[in-house]
């Protein structure tokens, strides 16, 4: 009996809409759902309490991140990372791949491995797909990821190509090295926009006996319509009783539009990081809140929000913004997660009610409709 099980509820009839649940061993993740990141073992500046509260229901961490430092063995001997930061839920760690090419200065890339120089200290680090799968199971996750080679685009036919071939050989030597039934591991599909390399590179992970399978690769500057084709031309070809996440996306309509594509499950810096640079997001669409025009104002961030943040008004948050309080990023980064968390639980209801084409319609219609 394994660990881990995807039960798909229901199916959108008009779109390609899911409702699942994901059960891991740390309990279950209510699809379609949203990831918060704790790159560092924290969601930065709130606390696992205020995480729980947002209504996540598994938190991201980062092999590449946390094998640097503190390092993934002292990671273990402070109990793995459930333990080290207090989250008793869901665990998915990415597995490096994307990290050492975005923040790494990548030295070279070989059919053995992925070699990069550290952005804290300047070491020369090796990075396997077996050393990110040992990573990976010493901080104890419950989804692991295997490592992928990921390119910058746009670039030429025959890069993209290498870079999916070689992500598909170290996707089947994460899964041979694999020791744990504890964990789950994920396959990523890569190919850039070619729908064709997205397709081949599909099947041949599919053939392999992953527990859930990520579109990788996307939201790296292309746009939005080509992002939702991609999505599409990938999860045409993932089996349905699998979940599917999506890396690293992305803005609320992002999540949406890709819900409507197939898609289970999403992480993204995004609450965090725009809360943190006063950023809020509302049904009418984002908020700065170190505008002058919130001077005064007496409402809520958001009206009918349950957080912490919307106790206050957007006039005292704006107040903690302009004086340098770190209590204004810390609010609104709980805001922000909280709206993430909100619009993916009335996805939800919106797809078991069969109106998540009615749903999706009235929010991007109150996105667009934004004044402040
Ligand atoms: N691969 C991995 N992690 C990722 C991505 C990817 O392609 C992305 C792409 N948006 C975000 N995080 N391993
Ligand atoms: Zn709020």
């Amino acid at each position: 009996m394994s660990n881990f099980h995807f039960d798909l509820q229901h199916r959108d009839a008009a779109t390609g809409a899911r409702r699942g649940v994901f059960v891991t061993p740390h309990g279950p993740v209510q699809t379609p759902g949203f990831m918060p990141v704790g790159t560092q073992g924290t969601v930065k500046g709130v606390t696992i309490d205020q995480v729980a509260a947002t209504g996540a229901h598994m938190i991201l961490g980062n092999t590449y991140h946390l094998a640097l430092r503190p390092g993934h063995e002292t990671v273990r001997r402070l109990g793995g990372l459930h333990a080290m930061c207090g989250w008793e839920g869901p665990i998915l760690t990415d597995s490096g791949g994307f990290q050492v090419f975005s923040l790494g200065e990548i030295n070279k890339v070989t059919e053995h491995a992925a070699t990069f120089r550290s952005h804290i200290d300047g070491r020369i680090v090796e990075l396997t797909p077996e050393r990110s799968i040992e990573i990976q199971e010493a901080l104890g996750s419950d989804v692991a990821m295997v490592l992928d080679h990921v390119i910058a685009l746009p670039a030429d036919t025959g890069a993209v190509t290498d870079a999916m071939e070689r992500s598909i050989r170290w996707a089947k030597r994460c899964l041979e090295y694999a020791n744990s039934d504890l964990q789950a591991k994920f396959a990523i599909v890569q190919g850039g926009l070619d729908e064709t390399l997205r397709a081949q590179c599909a099947r041949e992970l599919t053939s392999m006996d992953f527990d859930g399978y990520a579109v990788g690769g996307l939201s790296v500057g292309e746009e939005s319509s080509e992002m939702y084709r991609v999505t599409a031309a990938t999860t045409e070809h993932l089996p349905a009783d699998h979940p599917r996440y999506l890396m690293g996306v992305g803005r609320p309509i992002d999540l949406l539009e890709n819900v409507a594509r197939g898609i289970d499950l999403f992480d993204c810096v995004m609450p965090t990081r725009n809360g943190r640079n006063s950023i809020a997001f509302t049904d009418a669409g984002p908020v700065k809140l170190r505008n002058a025009v919130h001077r005064e104002d007496r409402r809520p961030v958001e009206q009918g929000c349950p957080c912490i943040a919307c106790r206050h008004s957007r006039g005292y948050i704006r107040h903690l913004f302009n004086a340098g309080e770190m209590l204004g990023p810390i609010l609104l980064s709980i805001h922000n997660l909280t709206y993430y968390q909100r619009l993916m639980s009335e996805t939800r209801s919106a797809i078991e009610a069969d109106r998540f084409e009615e749903f999706r319609r009235e929010k991007i219609a109150g996105w667009n409709s934004a004044t402040t």
